[in-house]
């Protein structure tokens, strides 16, 4: 841990420097402009932030410090020879920028694993809420709960100085992540297995334990989870659930009330929350259409029903990608190689040849291919995680990894409190009708 700590440390003092070079030599120069339409609509395309762990391009999908998935996939030490990558040797990427050898990952795994009790009032809070509550919510509450034991909040209120705050920082990280997948662990044994607990198999790593955790020791199992909070792990600064926590964590809310903040905003429908909406989508209209397999024609159909509803098709479209998102084809490539016949899973592929189009001749979807949220639930289901509504529990454990990586660069670097100037529709039009010189005066 201290040679990660360490390690860390020296890569964020170096950009540092450089950061400060940058800004001594081009701090007035201008990036672009900005249109009156982006402060209206969601501030699309506007560069406004610094996310170092992550970049999405538009056609190229995600790349984590510039590693596109096929190539985590590939150079990422695993847990079995030819299998997936290790979630933890990803944390260990975005947090320095190298791609670990397998026993520096080893090492992290079991310093994980010797960071992860949880207290006991923390699952006594999470179990006094009703067994109905979402399983977001019982997440972010038991996150919440955990909150007493952050260092970061200890050390601020002892008096910690400023240039402390990053390693408390990454302390508070560690044990997160370490106690994570705990927490949701215990949210899904609590809801749908009548509370019977497993213990954790101090012998797995990060994600192979959390699925063990789950009560899933299938093998293939594991290797999905590792998969799954891989492709999950971030996706820039910009998204709801990233861009939360960097938010929160900018007025020095600790990492677990920052953490807990994004986790709320995954919740969200458009967001994270979509998961759980695709599968909930696919199995109503297997329902409605009396069949396992629809064909082309019926869920087309279907799906011209759901947009006359007024509502989005779940896992189509995206603010930024317009190409088919490369972690749905990592997970296609995982079902072809895993479960080729899955009637689900094929249903899943059938429905990305028919959307597409449909969403294309509405002429205002700016993407119609898939993202994330489209495949992930017909995986889960071949398995037997059939309870959708945990899906994004998952989803968020995976992100844990990226935003909390994130806040980390975030106090080392000692960004500011963020406060973007907002502006009312009032003075936009003093400001149209030429009435004042600048918006927002
Ligand atoms: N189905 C139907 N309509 C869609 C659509 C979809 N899948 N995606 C976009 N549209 C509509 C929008 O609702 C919007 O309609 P209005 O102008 O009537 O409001 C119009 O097309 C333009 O939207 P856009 O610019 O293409 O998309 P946005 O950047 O505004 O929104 C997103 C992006 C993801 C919220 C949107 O595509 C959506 O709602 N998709 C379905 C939900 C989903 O899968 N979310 C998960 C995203 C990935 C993640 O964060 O996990």
């Amino acid at each position: 841990m201290e040679m990660l700590k360490q390690k860390f440390k020296a890569q964020a003092d170096k950009l540092g420097e450089e950061i400060k070079q940058i800004l001594k030599e081009h701090g007035d120069t201008v990036i672009g402009e900005i249109k009156l339409s982006q402060i209206y609509q969601g501030m699309r395309g506007m560069i406004a932030l610094i996310s170092e762990t992550s970049l999405l391009d538009a056609q190229d999908g995600i790349r984590f410090r510039r590693h596109t998935i096929d190539e985590l996939r590939q150079k990422l030490p695993k847990a079995k020879e030819g299998g997936e990558p290790l979630p933890e040797a990803l944390f260990y990427l975005m947090l320095v920028g190298e791609i670990p050898t397998k026993e520096e990952v080893d090492t992290l795994s079991a310093i994980l694993q010797r960071r992860s009790h949880v207290p006991m009032y923390v699952y006594e809070t999470m179990k006094a809420l009703p067994t109905e509550t979402h399983p977001m919510t019982m997440f972010v509450v038991g996150i919440m709960a955990l909150q007493a034991e952050s260092v970061f909040a200890k050390r601020y209120a002892a008096g910690m100085s400023k240039k402390d705050y990053w390693e408390a920082t990454f302390e508070d990280t560690l044990d997160l992540i370490a106690r994570i997948p705990h927490i949701a662990a215990y949210v899904y044994r609590r809801k749908y297995k009548e509370g019977k607990i497993l213990h954790p198999d101090g012998l797995l790593d990060w994600a192979g334990n959390f699925a063990h955790m789950l009560g899933y020791d299938d093998e293939e199992f594991k290797e999905l989870m590792r998969l799954y909070m891989v492709i999950h792990a971030d996706h820039e600064g910009g998204n709801v659930s990233a861009h939360t926590t960097h938010l929160v964590g900018s007025a020095l809310s600790d990492p677990y009330l920052s953490y807990a903040a994004g986790m709320n905003g995954l919740a969200g429908p458009l967001h994270g929350l979509a998961n759980q909406e695709v599968i909930k989508w696919i199995f109503e209209m297997q329902r409605e259409l009396k069949t396992e397999s629809p064909t082309s024609e019926q869920i087309k159909q279907y799906v011209e029903k759901t947009l006359a509803e007024g509502k989005v098709v779940p896992g189509y479209g995206h603010a930024v990608l317009r190409k088919t998102d490369p972690r749905f084809i990592a997970q296609m490539e995982f079902g072809k190689k895993h479960m080729p016949d899955d009637p689900l899973v094929n249903t899943v592929w059938r429905i990305y040849e028919t959307v597409p189009p449909i969403l294309q001749s509405l002429g205002k979807v700016k993407n119609p291919w898939p993202n994330v949220d489209a495949h992930s639930g017909a995986l889960l289901v071949h398995y037997g995680l059939v309870e959708y509504e945990y899906y994004t529990v998952l989803f968020a454990v995976s992100r844990a990894l990226g935003v909390l990586s994130s806040l980390c660069w975030d106090r080392a670097l000692g960004m500011p409190i963020e406060r973007p100037k907002s502006v009312t529709t009032a003075a936009v039009k003093r400001w149209l009708n030429k009435e004042v010189e600048n918006l927002g005066d």
